[in-house]
């Protein structure tokens, strides 16, 4: 595998003033983790729009494709788009197979644009290379190799070898931002993970009592479930559950496909977790990961999971993060108290901090956002970097990462 050359100044303005702007797609992508095969190309402004288009579409499928990744694909034939597509589901067609199917014998001598490399392995669908090979593609322009092991070039490499002319790396960077998780989790066996706190000015976020709810405006409270809805599973501690009850859903009335809901997961120690919480009433997959032997403790017959205990007697939390990985979740949302993401930060877990915070003042009372007892000296402190600031209604919405 070579490196993705850079594509000159020109040709790289065209890509960017076409590069779409979503909130979710904002966060930078770790250069280091972006990799494209095919020597530089003349990628046109028309190229440009085209993949800007197919990402557009691959934006479609942001609540539901889990654990497959978001991807668009636009054919091209004569400049005029002959078809369109994007994955939708899991087990469904993948994108290229829909696109293809609009674009019927029009495919003959197309150009297909495709915001991940078509696949060239029997999954639970055929092959993508052969379906464009079959169809009289000529060209096929992919904005980033597929991470996937059973690909990871070698889609792009049938399709050459089957004569069809291949490139790759147009808007990379959009398009790796689109599926940061799943990509993590290809290269690494582990998701992408991202913590949503909640703060007043003063950095709390809870009164003593607990009492939580409603820090946050009715805007930023949509955001999050946005947050939710994208993610493939929701990580909480059972102190939270305990206290507040949450139901762990995405409730979103503007989502523009369907929602596979994220699977609501507990650290749960102790198996405390009591079958009538909401999180485990309400419909879907919820699960308790514990250090307990969950046959003998499990009178709720829960779906619960036990794995290491770290030397406090808590979870191992690098023993969490890889079921989790190897559950094939690509982005985890953690929901938790002060405990979790004070160990969470620890343990530098998490890639995504983010941070909504209210104007309003909860006082000296209240508690922070992470519990670091052992933090006494300056030189113990915990430095985040800023990735993104925008208002979101009345609040603020800080998105930290790693420096
Ligand atoms: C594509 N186009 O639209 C998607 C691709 O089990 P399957 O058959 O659905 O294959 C899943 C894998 O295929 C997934 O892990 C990723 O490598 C690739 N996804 N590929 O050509 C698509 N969604
Ligand atoms: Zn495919």
């Amino acid at each position: 595998m070579t490196s993705c050359p850079a594509v000159d100044g020109r040709r790289l303005n065209a890509a960017r003033r076409l590069r779409f702007e979503h909130p979710s797609l904002r966060f930078p992508a770790d250069p280091t983790t972006v990799r494209c095969m095919t020597s530089p190309t003349e990628f046109t402004a028309d190229d440009a729009a085209y993949m800007a288009r197919a990402l557009r579409l691959a934006e479609r499928g942001l609540y539901s494709t889990d654990p497959n990744p978001r991807v668009g694909c636009v054919i091209v034939r004569g400049g005029r788009i002959v078809g369109e597509g994007w994955h939708r589901k899991a087990g469904e067609s993948h994108a290229e197979v829909e696109a293809l199917r609009e674009a019927g014998g029009e495919a003959r001598g197309a150009t297909a644009y495709v915001s991940l490399e078509p696949c060239c392995h029997h999954g639970k669908t055929p092959p993508c290379t052969e379906a464009l090979i079959q169809a009289g593609v000529v060209r096929v322009v992919a904005a980033m190799q597929d991470p996937n092991p059973r690909v990871a070039g070698a889609g792009l490499k049938r399709l050459a070898e089957a004569g069809v002319a291949t490139d790759c790396g147009l808007l990379e960077g959009t398009a790796e931002n689109l599926n940061l998780g799943f990509c993590r989790r290809m290269r690494t066996g582990r998701p992408l993970v991202r913590s949503k706190l909640a703060m007043s000015l003063d950095g709390r976020t809870a009164l003593l009592s607990g009492e939580s709810r409603w820090i946050t405006g009715p805007d930023a409270r949509r955001d999050a479930h946005r947050l939710r809805a994208r993610s493939s599973a929701i990580v909480t501690g059972i102190e939270t559950v305990l206290a507040d009850d949450p139901e762990l859903t995405a409730r979103l009335t503007e989502a523009p496909g369907a929602i596979v809901q994220p699977v609501r997961v507990v650290l749960d120690s102790k198996l405390r977790l009591p079958a009538t919480a909401r999180l485990v009433r309400n419909p879907g997959r919820a699960v308790a990961l514990t250090t307990v032997d969950g046959a003998s403790h499990n009178p709720a017959m829960l779906e619960v999971h036990t794995l290491p205990a770290a030397a406090d007697g808590r979870l191992d939390l690098a023993a969490v993060i890889d079921w989790l990985g190897r559950s094939e979740f690509n982005e985890v949302l953690v929901e938790a108290g002060p405990t979790l993401n004070g160990a969470l930060l620890r343990g530098g877990w998490v890639d995504e901090w983010i941070v909504y915070l209210a104007p309003l003042v909860l006082g000296d009372k209240a508690r922070g956002l992470f519990h670091l007892p052992e933090l006494t000296r300056m030189a113990d402190r915990f430095e985040l970097a800023l990735k993104d600031l925008r208002p979101v209604g009345k609040d603020l919405k800080l998105t930290f990462g790693k420096p």
